[in-house]
């Protein structure tokens, strides 16, 4: 057993006499009422999972088992030369709450090194799609390619399945998962926009740098690339994709077809497609306003009007939870302003622009609960800036950052022992009836 699964074995155990206590001793307080609009309106807000790795405050944003994102940066050990840590570090901190030492992140690595061969059968399958396919679509079918070989379903299968046990292999999917998904993206990456030029791992890289490495980026990439896959690791266990994830692993479905699952919720426009959506709007807005002119706080703010005025939504800007600017804007946003170059992109400066006046013309829309920028808003002009201008694939590399989260959660989520997920529908007509009745 690694060092790793060991601590969480215990974290687990101790962990296990609060959750009983909790369901026992106290399962019929209160935590939350339902109304209507919340039953029509997407459940919004309803308190109904628990999950110990991230919080959302609405005003603060989020909190990575109980750090904010400066926190966490300034907290976990850092990759070789650089100012931010490793995927490894921040998986061994997401899964125990614990800063873990260089010695436990040099063993995550290692462990990760282990993981990482992707069977040929899983680029094989990718081959064999329209090589017009999202990759998206590729990234969600490679995992379910992977899944004949999920240790989860092949212990629930083998007649020995033991729910105190179960969460055991669901630690050796995840961990396989995170350390495969990277290379399945590089791999995507190769084909559709690199002519198939693939490369292959560099197993003294960490994994971020080991990204940069594969799909043929500069030095300065594997910054990008831990800072972009710790930001989009989690959002508590509301936002579709961790949700979706849960959902599907909860009726035992292994973590193959669980973030398959989670992948294909990311997949929407107004989750994570969102920041190809930023870009092809800000392209679009260069296009049709800025012939020959260059972009200004008027012309902005016309385009945001017209968008609105379409019927359309102004892509990364809003939220279902959060009432203030996304911290995770923010620190991409920071990023940018200390790289020289980046700083003064006319890219980032037009997005800039957007930040200073978008919110302003939202507030005066009117509909929007929160017309601050969201992570997506910030994210692809830092790709772009790097060469990385293929905006379809961006998804993918929050889906990179997205399994981190995913998986820490289903693995406590067996850990736990939690249950099916099946909440209650009712009909319109009951609706109305308990409408008239006040
Ligand atoms: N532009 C225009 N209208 C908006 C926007 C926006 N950015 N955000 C919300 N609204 C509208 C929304 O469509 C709704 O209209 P209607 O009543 O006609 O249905 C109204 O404002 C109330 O919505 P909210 O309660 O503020 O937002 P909700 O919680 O339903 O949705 C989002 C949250 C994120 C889906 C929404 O803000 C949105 O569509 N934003 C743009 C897409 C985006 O950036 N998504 C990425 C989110 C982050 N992520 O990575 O997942
Ligand atoms: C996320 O990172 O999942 C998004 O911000 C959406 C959400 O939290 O609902």
């Amino acid at each position: 057993m690694s060092k790793l699964k060991e601590i969480l074995s215990k974290k687990i155990e101790d962990h296990r006499p609060r959750t009983t206590r909790l369901v026992k001793e106290f399962g019929k307080v209160k935590i939350d009422e339902v109304t209507i609009d919340q039953c029509i309106g997407g459940a919004r807000d309803i308190r109904s999972l628990v999950t110990d790795i991230s919080y959302l405050d609405p005003q603060e944003g989020i909190r990575f088992r109980g750090k904010t994102i400066p926190e966490t940066f300034a907290a976990l050990p850092k990759a070789n030369g650089s100012k931010y840590p490793t995927v490894e570090a921040f998986w061994f901190f997401l899964l125990t709450g614990d800063v873990p030492t260089q010695k436990q992140v040099d063993d995550v690595a290692a462990e990760w090194k282990t993981r990482q061969v992707v069977p040929t059968y899983v680029f094989d399958a990718i081959r064999a799609l329209p090589r017009d396919s999202h990759p998206m679509v590729m990234l969600s079918v490679a995992l379910l390619t992977l899944q004949k070989d999920s240790k989860f379903a092949a212990f629930y299968g083998s007649g020995k399945f033991n729910k105190m046990t179960a969460w055991e292999s669901v630690y050796e999917d995840a961990s396989d998962i995170v350390a495969r998904i990277p290379v399945i993206a590089a791999f995507i990456y190769n084909l559709k926009f690199r002519g198939d030029k693939q490369i292959a791992i560099d197993p003294k890289l960490d994994m971020g740098a080991n990204f940069a490495h594969m799909i043929g980026q500069k030095e300065e990439y594997k910054d990008v690339a831990r800072m972009y896959f710790i930001l989009h690791s989690d959002h508590e266990s509301g936002n579709v994709s961790a949700h979706a994830t849960h959902l599907v692993h909860s009726a035992l479905s292994d973590p193959y077809y669980a973030y398959s699952a989670g992948i294909n919720g990311l997949a929407g426009p107004l989750h994570g497609l969102a920041n190809q959506e930023v870009l092809d709007w800000t392209m679009q807005f260069q296009e049709k306003y800025c012939k020959g002119v260059e972009p200004t706080k008027e012309l902005v703010t016309k385009a945001l009007w017209d968008t609105l005025n379409a019927g359309q939504v102004i892509p990364g800007y809003g939220h279902a939870v959060l009432r203030k600017t996304d911290p995770r804007y923010m620190s991409q946003r920071e990023f940018c302003l200390n790289t020289p170059g980046l700083k003064d992109d006319p890219l980032f400066k037009l997005v800039s622009m957007i930040f200073e006046v978008a919110p302003g013309v939202l507030t005066e829309h009117g509909k929007t609960k929160n017309p601050w920028p969201n992570v997506d808003a910030q994210s692809g002009v830092i790709q772009w800036y790097y060469g990385l201008k293929e905006w379809d694939f961006y998804t993918v590399l929050f889906g990179v950052g997205r399994a981190l989260g995913c998986m820490a959660n289903i693995t406590w989520d067996r850990g736990l022992g939690y249950a099916i997920e099946r909440p209650k529908s009712v009909t319109t007509a009951m609706l109305e009836k308990w409408a008239a009745e006040g």
